[in-house]
């Protein structure tokens, strides 16, 4: 493996790794334009507060997807770097409670297993570097038997199909080192025949383009080196066509702004190396302005209700701004950089 040092930590430089990302365009954060920090203890407070709090309404509906939940959480405090505030062990059982003779996971003990929360549990085992304990050949059969003939892969037996589900598919294998279990050539084909002529991607071919969904699609193109498949320039101009006025990020036009587009829009711009085409002190704005200020955590829009799935984007949006005192996370894994480095270039 090659790295070459910048300010934030070693970065990969190897022809045949995933794309090196240019962090260059992106410059030094402005924080004179906020009138509020990042109070991260209280998100690491609320973050833990909300774990113990399973008897609450939000527990309660979130129940069955309590494994996208942990993967928001714990991604938030390692970004926060306190992933050591948890109780690993405890964690880490109740996770491989969770997995299914077919190798899947489900998103809480005796659910249905679904390609979704198994990438979940798989980035939650990298991030505390214990891909180890898991039966990989398993696991990512389970992944690989999703895919379809035509390289579009289903979510589960049920066989709904979607782009996200093709990068989940490619993320995980790609974490498990088990591409090579999936037709990539097919898989990257069917995401290319989602893409549509204002250079955005849907979920199905045909689909309308959807920031979420490009996020996928474009994630998906750059683990696996396809991204000269993307029109860089009119799919960054589509993308930068996301930010409003107060600064925040829609997910299409004529959408409301939304914290959690402060990811899909931002990763998606970074990886096409375009993200120099928004006005990063606004969107720094906006994301500090959905703050719970008192109690931690972070909302879709300002004074709205906070949740986990807010407080991570909002987080994760602040490390790709290369907000001061947050991890660096990579755009195409959604980990945190030293995560992936240490998985996919290290053994
Ligand atoms: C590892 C980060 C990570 C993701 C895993 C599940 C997944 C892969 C990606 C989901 C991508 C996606 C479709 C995100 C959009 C989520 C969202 C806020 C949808 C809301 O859609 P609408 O139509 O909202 O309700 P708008 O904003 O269009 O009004």
């Amino acid at each position: 493996m090659s790295t070459e040092e910048t300010e934030r930590g070693p970065r990969r430089t190897n022809p045949e790794s995933p794309p090196n990302y240019n962090f260059s365009s992106r410059s030094k954060l402005m924080s004179s334009t906020s009138s509020s920090q990042l109070v991260a203890d209280k998100h690491v407070r609320y973050i833990l507060m909300a774990e113990k709090k399973k008897e609450s309404l939000e527990s309660v509906v979130m129940d069955h997807l309590r494994m996208n939940g942990a993967y928001w959480g714990l991604t938030t405090l390692d970004l926060l770097d306190k992933l050591g505030t948890v109780p690993e062990d405890e964690v880490l059982s109740w996770v491989m409670t969770c997995q299914h003779e077919s190798g899947g996971f489900a998103g809480n003990t005796g659910h249905d297993p679904h390609i979704l929360y198994t990438l979940s549990a798989v980035q939650i085992l990298a991030l505390f570097d214990k891909i180890s304990i898991l039966d990989v050949g398993k696991v990512s059969s389970y992944v690989a038997g999703l895919q379809n003939e035509d390289g579009s892969f289903s979510g589960d037996i049920w066989g709904e199909i979607d782009t996200r589900f093709s990068y989940i598919a490619i993320c995980c294998l790609s974490i498990l080192k088990c591409l090579d279990k999936i037709n990539v050539e097919k898989a990257v084909a069917y995401i290319v025949s989602c893409k549509n002529l204002d250079g955005g991607f849907g979920c199905t071919p045909g689909a309308e383009s959807h920031a979420g969904q490009i996020f996928c699609c474009v994630g998906a193109l750059a683990i696996t080196g396809s991204l000269h498949h993307v029109d860089k320039d009119l799919l960054g101009w589509w993308l930068c066509e996301r930010q409003v006025k107060t600064g925040g990020l829609n997910g299409r036009p004529e959408k409301l702004p939304d914290v959690c587009y402060s990811w899909w829009v931002l990763s998606s711009l970074i990886m096409i190396d375009r993200v120099h085409w928004i006005d990063k002190a606004k969107l720094v704005k906006f994301i500090l302005d959905c703050q719970d200020l008192d109690n931690g955590g972070i909302s879709d829009r300002p004074d709205d209700a906070v949740d986990i799935f807010h407080t991570y984007f909002g987080v994760a949006g602040l490390s790709l701004l290369e907000y001061p005192g947050v991890k660096t996370i990579d755009p195409a894994y959604a980990l945190p950089v030293d995560v992936i480095n240490r998985i996919l270039f290290t053994r």
